[in-house]
């Protein structure tokens, strides 16, 4: 559908996504009690701390002051263009100044507005702006019974409704709101029509997800890379490690080479990523994070054409040493196994007008039939994470490769 074919609703829609949609790369933390206990942000439920004693975390915990601003400066460093903090987890306690409840980081151990210097650092660094906000409420006497009885979800509802509020009204314009798991309810006893309505209300400009049971404005594949039908906006969020919240006993960290793949897999699918941090309780990236973000960030320096905005949608084939995005008749081949002098495509259907590298020089080719050859490589991958290579051809790009391959003539290989 051309643009001027468009309802006036979703024309409103495709102009508040705009930015999201050229964004690429969010930088998602998850910032809690549950990261001084450092055993994933579910230990409240998988390891039954009942609520009184759990809520001691909210008294010992004393983070350093401001410490989102390192994260905003690595976000930035990162080559990402947005965040998103948890204001709410599901832990149920607060790290914004609500008004609803006395279980936060503004009464409690912090004693300070951890949304607030959030914000404040976000924006500091030209960041957009998100808040995760959790549904599902361990801690609200409501939280569960809401479910049974239709006095305590009138109550709870309120208290919902009434935190979605402050967190669109204290804090200025924010840019996203991230809702997450909606257990018990459903999306009419959540009465999620008119919570949106109340945030867009508040929020001319926000996009919302999908976890309030309401498709909204773009689509929120966790842990796995897949593109939403019909073109509608997604965004996969992923951990670094193996949890969310701080768990230094989990070792299994993504490489930036793995960060790299990503976000090539994500541009080809015209979505985002929103990466996970899962900051210590004092407020510190583990290292790990930091460095394998701060080389994400120099590989984007040097190769964000093949990733920001080469989002055109192609048919492209499986291949060991890489994979396209693409932009108009400009095909970016990410090789993240470098095959040395040499480098052989099958399938593509056009005609090649030119390659090179990125970030060099010409590069020499032959291509007979579907059989591209690149020759006269550096022996060595010029950049050990991904080695971009534009190709310019012919019309619309297409790579497509049958099974069969007729090695001998007369050959009858079934396809
Ligand atoms: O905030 C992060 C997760 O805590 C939250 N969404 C992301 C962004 C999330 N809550 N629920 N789920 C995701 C899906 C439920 C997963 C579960 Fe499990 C599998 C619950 C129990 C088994 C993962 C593994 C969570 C606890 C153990």
């Amino acid at each position: 559908m051309s643009d001027s074919q468009l309802t006036p609703e979703q024309q409103d829609r495709a102009n508040r996504l705009e930015w999201f949609r050229a964004a690429r790369f969010g930088m998602f933390i998850h910032w809690g009690l549950y990261s001084q206990l450092g055993r994933h942000e579910w230990v409240m439920n998988r390891e039954r701390i009942p609520i009184a004693e759990y809520e001691k975390l909210a008294k010992s915990w004393k983070p350093k002051p401001n410490a989102a601003r390192e994260w905003a400066k690595l976000a930035k460093k990162a080559g990402m263009r947005y965040m998103v903090m948890t204001t709410k987890h599901h832990e149920g306690f607060c790290l914004f100044d609500s008004k609803l409840t006395d279980y936060t980081a503004v009464k409690l151990g912090p004693k300070r507005d951890l949304v607030a210097e959030y914000v404040e650092a976000a924006r500091a660094e030209g960041l957009k702006v998100g808040f995760y906000y959790s549904m599902m409420d361990w801690h609200h006497p409501d939280g569960a019974a809401c479910k049974t009885d239709e006095n305590a979800r009138k109550r709870f509802i309120d208290y919902i409704h009434g935190q979605v509020r402050e967190l669109c009204t204290i804090y200025g314009p924010i840019n996203i709101m991230w809702y997450d798991v909606s257990w018990p309810l459903n999306a009419i006893e959540w009465e999620s029509a008119r919570l949106n309505a109340m945030v867009r209300e508040l929020q001319p400009g926000i996009i919302i997800n999908d976890r309030s049971q309401l498709p909204e404005d773009f689509g929120t594949p966790e842990g796995h890379i897949t593109p939403e039908k019909d073109g509608r906006a997604w965004e996969s969020c992923m951990t670094f490690n193996d949890s969310w919240g701080y768990t230094p006993i989990d070792t299994n960290y993504k490489t930036a080479w793995q960060v790299v793949s990503m976000l090539r897999t994500v541009a080809a699918g015209s979505g985002n990523l929103l990466l996970n941090i899962g900051p210590t309780p004092e407020g510190d990236v583990p290292p790990i994070c930091k460095r394998e973000l701060l080389k994400v960030g120099k590989w984007l320096d040097q190769n964000g054409a093949a990733v920001y905005d080469a989002t055109d949608p192609m048919h492209q084939e499986w291949m060991i040493t890489g994979a396209f995005t693409r932009k108009d008749n400009t095909v970016y081949y990410h090789v993240n196994r470098w095959p040395g002098t040499q480098l052989g495509i099958g399938g593509i259907q056009n005609k090649v007008l030119s390659a090179r590298l990125l970030n060099g020089a010409k590069v020499k080719c032959t291509q007979v039939e579907d059989r591209l050859i690149l020759k006269g490589l550096p022996a060595e991958a010029p950049d050990k994470l991904a080695t971009v290579i534009a190709i310019e051809v012919d019309g619309v790009p297409d790579q497509r490769l049958g099974l069969g391959h007729v090695l001998i003539e007369g050959d009858n290989w079934p396809l």
